[in-house]
């Protein structure tokens, strides 16, 4: 049930965003732990340590942009899964609002964009993470939270899918990004002037393992040589694009250090909040402020 005072329509061009969390991780093939995600990164957020901000000063406080969907999913079990996080989702899209989910697993991201391409029938995907997760299956699981955009391609759920940050790929992922005609930028390729932009819908996926452990060490694998929050943040702030849903995920509560992973993902709740609320006018002004800002010599 849903109990958040939520909108019956939302206008074009920016909106309300509810924000739900998905607590699970029976799809994990490493360490469990991914199911507290929501729960930290929501106690992190409120927990008075930093106002609700984002960096475009955008207030998650002031009322009206964002909503916390009260109760979270809690899937028994994998099979059960995938019709909860859709039926949910297609739900709150029904609404006319923006969701953004925690994870959770990353498994969960496929049920979301099933939901999200009966409603945007052409939609880009951006996905951030260190792996590819691109497997056609692993340890005979096909759902496994290390396949889901194998899956989300097969079932031609986006229209586009750019990979940034990868820095585990093997033969076999390379060979089904090459068969899925994903657009990668590894990790190596990563740097600051990395500007992306998208026609139409964008659906951003973050997992936390994007950036390096050093930052967020609350994740179920390190895989070091990782993105700064910085550069993260700034990638997410140079992004020219109408993100319409969205899912950081990963984060691990049992793995973290001093809650540190999850006030990072408090942290990125409020920056694509502030992406997804932005109506056109604001994206216009950002726009405009990161080229006014720029180098003056040049
Ligand atoms: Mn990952």
């Amino acid at each position: 049930m849903l109990s958040a005072d939520l909108p019956r329509n939302a206008g074009a061009g920016g909106g309300t965003v509810a924000v739900q969390g998905v607590c699970f991780d029976a799809n994990a093939s490493f360490a469990r732990g991914a199911a507290g995600g929501p729960v930290a990164i929501r106690q992190a957020l409120f927990s008075g340590s930093a106002n609700l901000c984002a960096e475009n000063g955008f207030d998650l406080a002031a009322g009206g942009g964002v909503r916390f969907v009260e109760d979270d999913l809690r899937p028994a079990g994998a099979d059960v899964m995938p019709a909860k996080v859709e039926g949910r989702v297609a739900e709150l899209l029904a609404r006319g609002v923006r969701v953004l989910c925690l994870g959770g697993d990353h498994s969960i991201t496929h049920p979301i964009l099933r939901a999200y391409a009966g409603r945007y029938p052409r939609i880009s995907v951006l996905h951030l993470d260190a792996h590819p997760d691109l497997y056609d299956e692993l340890d005979g699981n096909r759902f496994s939270h290390a396949c889901p955009f194998a899956r989300i391609m097969e079932e031609k759920l986006a229209d586009r899918l750019v990979q940034v940050g990868i820095r585990t790929s093997n033969g076999h992922q390379r060979e089904q990004a090459r068969r899925f005609g994903v657009e990668v930028v590894p990790m190596a390729d990563w740097h600051d002037r990395l500007f992306l932009r998208f026609q139409g819908p964008l659906y951003l996926s973050i997992d936390l393992d994007v950036l390096d452990p050093a930052f967020a060490p609350g994740v179920s694998h390190h895989e070091p040589g990782g993105a700064s929050t910085r550069q993260l943040i700034g990638l997410l702030q140079r992004l020219e694009a109408d993100v319409v849903g969205a899912d950081i995920v990963e984060c691990n509560p049992l793995r973290d250090v001093g809650g540190m992973t999850a006030m990072t993902g408090a942290k990125l709740v409020k920056e694509v909040a502030a992406l997804m609320a932005a109506a056109d006018d604001q994206r216009a002004s950002r726009k405009y402020q990161s080229i006014s800002a720029g180098p003056a010599n040049t």
